[in-house]
């Protein structure tokens, strides 16, 4: 069986997802497009998928005959409407970060989703795929005893100017918000934001870099750095201590060259190479889940719990040193 996707939003990852699934995977075709700039489509359908039909809008891909499944990566503050249109009709849909931008807009997918009283949304958090950090679940869930302490860091070596000091929560931490619950196995109790000395190289409205500390339900206390000109490179960094010992995510695998009198490893600079096998992963997981008529993986919940602690991020942004607490609903049956 060959699952039909409807791709919504192809602008950086929109295409790399419709060239890793007409391409590299198997199982499944992009047979729709849309971009509200159709030209960005277009390109697409030219160079990735020629047999798929370009829509113009959205809501029509969704309805479509032609489409079995939805893949959502348009920009995060259109998320919302996509997804409930593709659980309106029934069809899985995969949505990239953050399934919505706001806690409430979240708030209204999970409902929704929880009517149906089945699953049919997968949300883009791939570190849950990555070999490296699966590694280190396995060891923080077996070696190191009760994880005390996390360190962390996120760095990106610039950004555009379009991006914000809170996308630096929205956009970029979300990741972290949603892995480190996935590491520990707990929620967010508290957020507090400070702001180091700022860089030179950020551009004018933009705080960079942040840090944000965290505290888990079980007492666990997390810091972790957003710097998204750091310059150097792409960077992601996760060290737990627990009881017992220590664990980081291993850095990417990478040649250790001898040349010139020193010795060398490259350091990659983009997020679509440093995670390019758990995007594989996640979308082969997302069409195998399809084909049953269901989603697997990262939840509306998921989503919905990580734009809940993003939004007190935001809050203590705003209040810099303040302590914002963070409280959840009780979490429907269907995401037990
Ligand atoms: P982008 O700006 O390159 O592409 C977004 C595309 O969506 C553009 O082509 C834009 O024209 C289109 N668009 C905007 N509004 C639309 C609407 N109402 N309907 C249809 N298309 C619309 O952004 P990028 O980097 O591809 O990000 C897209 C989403 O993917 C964001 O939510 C972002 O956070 C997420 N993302 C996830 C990554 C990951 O590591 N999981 C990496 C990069 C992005
Ligand atoms: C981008 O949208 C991503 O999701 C990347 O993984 C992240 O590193 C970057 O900061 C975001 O802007």
């Amino acid at each position: 069986m060959t699952i039909r996707v409807g791709v919504i939003g192809t602008g950086a990852i929109g295409r790399d997802h419709a060239r890793r699934i007409n391409q590299v995977l198997s199982g499944a075709q992009v047979t729709a497009l849309t971009d509200v700039n159709a030209a960005a489509a277009e390109a697409v359908k030219a160079e990735i998928a020629p047999d798929a039909q370009v829509f113009e809008t959205g809501a029509e891909l969704i309805q479509s005959d032609a489409v079995d499944a939805v893949l959502v990566t348009s920009s995060g503050f259109t998320h919302e409407d996509y997804v409930l249109a593709a659980i309106a009709a029934g069809k899985p849909c995969f949505c990239e970060k953050p399934l919505a931008t706001t806690a409430d807009a979240a708030k209204r997918i999970v409902d929704a989703e929880a009517a149906t009283g089945k699953r049919l949304v997968q949300v883009g958090f791939m570190r849950r795929y990555d070999t490296g950090y699966r590694m280190l679940k396995r060891v923080v869930d077996t070696e190191i005893g009760r994880p005390l302490m996390v360190h962390a860091a996120h760095r990106n070596q610039s950004v555009a100017l379009s991006y914000s000091t809170q996308m630096a929560i929205h956009d970029t931490l979300i990741h972290e918000l949603d892995i480190f619950r996935w590491l520990l196995e707990d929620d967010y109790v508290s957020a507090q934001v400070v702001f180091p000395r700022a860089t030179p190289h950020a551009h004018e409205g933009l705080r960079d870099p942040q840090m944000v500390l965290l505290e888990t339900a079980g007492g666990v206390r997390i810091d972790v750095e957003i710097f998204v000109n750091c310059r150097y490179g792409y960077d992601i960094q996760c060290q737990i201590v627990g009881e017992e010992g220590l664990a980081n995510l291993p850095d990417p695998m990478a040649i250790a060259m001898r040349k010139d009198a020193r010795l060398q490893t490259a350091l990659l600079t983009d997020w679509k190479d440093r995670f390019i096998d758990s995007y594989d992963v996640e979308l082969a997981d997302f069409i195998k889940a399809a084909a049953n008529g269901t989603a697997a993986g990262p939840t509306s919940w998921d989503g919905y719990v990580a734009a809940v602690s993003a939004d007190a991020c935001v809050a203590a942004q705003e209040a810099p040193g303040s302590i914002v607490p963070i409280s959840l609903p009780a979490r429907p049956a269907l995401y037990g």
